[in-house]
């Protein structure tokens, strides 16, 4: 079985965000096809979307796995489901979102999984825990310190 690296991003802004973080981290960790290699900083961010929502609290995982990029996904969306995660408003307040940013250099073009994610190069929310853990990384042939030198924090700040 080939194991590939993965970049998970994980959000939350509800129900004790930190904990929810820290309890999909732990999941996560569990699983047999999946091996941590490394976790951001905890990063405090204004939310992206409806404003009258909380804050969120955002990180990066790096993963090896050995699952197929649609069976991660997969996994990941049943540990949100696990986590009491409803699918209400869009855009709206939500538990646990965990994202698939990258599986190793694949670019997946499929109507439930777009990877790279589409929503990286504008976030700063997932730009500066990613950079914290992969400052080298190239992405869509595009130096990743590039792309956070050109998106402003945003009022994202690391959680000390
Ligand atoms: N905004 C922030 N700051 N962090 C998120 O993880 C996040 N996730 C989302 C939307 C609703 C787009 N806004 C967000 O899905």
């Amino acid at each position: 079985m080939t194991k590939v690296v993965a970049y998970l991003g994980l959000g939350s802004n509800l129900q004790t965000p930190i904990l929810q973080l820290q309890s999909a981290r732990n999941a996560i960790q569990e699983m047999d096809a999946i091996e941590e290699i490394s976790f951001s900083s905890l990063y405090r961010s204004p939310p992206m979307g409806p404003q009258d929502q909380p804050d969120y609290v955002n990180a990066v995982m790096e993963i090896y796995t050995t699952l197929e990029a649609l069976a991660l996904l997969s996994a990941m969306q049943q540990i949100e489901n696990e986590q009491g995660r409803v699918r209400s408003q869009r855009w709206g307040a939500r538990t646990l979102d965990i994202d698939i940013l990258l599986y190793g250099d694949k670019q997946i073009h499929l109507a439930e999984l777009i990877v790279p994610h589409i929503g990286i190069k504008e976030r700063a929310f997932v730009l500066y825990p990613l950079f914290e853990i992969a400052p080298n990384l190239v992405i869509d042939n595009q130096k990743l310190i590039d792309m956070v030198n050109a998106c402003p924090l945003n009022g994202v700040e690391r959680i000390a």
